[in-house]
């Protein structure tokens, strides 16, 4: 309907718990279902500051750990006027990871705390949804090995499931819990439905700031 928003649907989690298969999947179902939808990701690797990070997170380049953390916020900051024309002409966006990302993963990291790491994604568009998929240690080393990516290691990444809990005790984010141990299609119905609420109640719903 003409003046509705759509929804700004966010999917987070550790490597290998799915995200990215079950973004694409959620993008294709709720088109079916007639809502006008697009999958976004972050970090979104064709922008310059993008092919930075790129080539940080292949380990082809070296950067100091607040500049990495400021450019991955900076990766997201340089697509809020497109995502924001998007939400505010009817367009339901699914992204694979956002701000969560950023803070998970930097405040990992030796002398980082959460509280920083946040501030540079102050006010950002605030997801409508964020999607936690977990999935245990166990399953998720029956998906295959990492790959070479910085970060992608059992150690960092146990560190990083606990700052996820962390954020996740913010209530003022609309976080759902989806285990992302059951199979493919399970998991898809129940972010389909999850999701199909979430654009019903933000519709006629100003845009939010984030953590703000
Ligand atoms: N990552 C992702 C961050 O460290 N900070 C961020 O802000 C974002 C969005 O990049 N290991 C990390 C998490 C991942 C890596 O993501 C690349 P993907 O989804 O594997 O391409
Ligand atoms: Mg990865």
């Amino acid at each position: 309907m003409a003046g509705l928003r759509g929804a700004l649907i966010v999917l987070e989690g550790a490597d290998r718990a799915g995200k990215s298969t079950q973004a694409r999947r959620l993008v294709e179902a709720l088109k079916e279902r007639g809502y006008r939808t697009e999958g976004l990701r972050f970090p979104e690797r064709t922008t310059e500051i993008g092919q930075l990070i790129g080539s940080y997170l292949e380990k082809k380049s070296n950067l100091e750990d607040h500049t990495i953390h400021l450019l991955f916020s900076a990766n997201r900051w340089e697509q809020v006027p497109m995502i924001k024309e998007k939400l505010r002409s009817g367009i339901t966006l699914v992204v694979d990871r956002y701000a969560f990302s950023g803070v998970a993963f930097t405040s990992s990291k030796e002398n980082f705390d959460l509280h920083w790491c946040k501030q540079p994604d102050v006010g950002l568009p605030k997801p409508d949804l964020v999607l936690f998929l977990k999935v245990s240690p166990e399953v998720a080393a029956t998906r295959g090995g990492f790959g070479n990516e910085i970060y992608e290691t059992n150690s960092f990444q146990e560190k990083v499931a606990k700052r996820y809990a962390q954020l996740m005790d913010d209530k003022t984010v609309n976080w759902k819990l989806v285990d992302a141990s059951q199979d493919i299609e399970n998991v898809h119905q129940q972010l389909k439905e999850l999701s199909e609420k979430a654009i019903d109640d933000a519709k006629d719903q100003p845009i939010g700031k984030l953590w703000e």
